[in-house]
């Protein structure tokens, strides 16, 4: 089964999911092992490998870390075409339909996908959609757009449908990594009713009652990065894999 089979069969039971988000710039590969062992523990369901700006860290070597390590899909969440590398499972094969920049609806996906193909890569199509979070987060910089304001649900809802009947095969409702309050509820509920892919939220749950609520509202996968940055214990893990199912 591939990655994206895996998230379909999960959708289709019915079972919520969590996945982890790492950026290789916060921890040595050895580092990422070992907690890539400890997301695995925890219960966790993937591990995406991803940053805004990756500085020091070395992608390919954390990648491959955590593939030694764990048995957990890795899966790259890559910010432009340079981060790009084998090991991993798959690639979400981001498009920022939210936008209107063009390097991030086609540019970077056209520079990455000879690398895919060397790499044999499962990609996999995703519509990435930045919601306004009352705050400037990295993604705003970085892609220079402009994201759908926090309350506008009906105009999410016509970008998730978009995407769906472009035949992309994930929603991503991205509030920004740190965002200062997650994706609303009632946008979660609204795409939910309109789109039947699988929906991916993450930015700004800070607490796993976030996660319950936002999983409750709709989303079939939670994305969790800096919540774990400051705690990466086991019971934190948990605590969210719990509240998550
Ligand atoms: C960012 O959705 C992810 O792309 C995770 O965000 O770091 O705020 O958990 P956080």
């Amino acid at each position: 089964m591939n990655v994206y089979e895996g998230i379909l069969n999960r959708q289709k039971k019915g079972k919520k999911s969590m996945w982890v988000l790492l950026d290789p710039d916060r921890q040595s590969p050895r580092e990422a092992a070992l907690y890539g062992e400890r997301c695995e523990q925890s219960g966790a369901d993937m591990i995406l490998v991803g940053t805004s700006m990756l500085l020091n860290g070395d992608f390919e070597k954390t990648v491959d870390a955590l593939k030694s390590a764990c048995g957990l899909p890795v899966v790259i969440f890559p910010a432009s075409a340079t981060q790009v590398c084998s090991g991993a499972d798959a690639i979400l094969y981001l498009s920022l339909v939210s936008g209107r920049n063009p390097q991030y609806l086609i540019e970077e996906q056209v520079r990455s996908a000879p690398l895919i193909r060397r790499h044999r890569l499962e990609a996999v199509s995703t519509a990435y959609m930045l919601i306004g979070s009352g705050g400037f987060t990295a993604v705003n910089y970085i892609s220079n757009t402009m994201p759908i304001p926090g309350d506008k649900t009906d105009i999410a809802v016509a970008h998730a449908m978009a995407a769906s009947y472009i035949g992309m095969k994930l929603i991503y409702l991205e509030g920004g990594s740190g965002a200062a309050e997650p994706v609303p509820l009632d946008m979660i509920k609204a795409v939910k009713e309109y789109v039947d892919l699988p929906i991916i939220c993450g930015g700004g749950l800070r607490e796993p009652e976030q996660a319950a609520a936002a999983a409750g509202a709709g989303a079939d996968v939670i994305v969790v990065g800096s919540a774990f940055e400051q705690d990466r214990s086991r019971e934190r893990l948990i605590a969210f894999r719990d509240a998550v199912q």
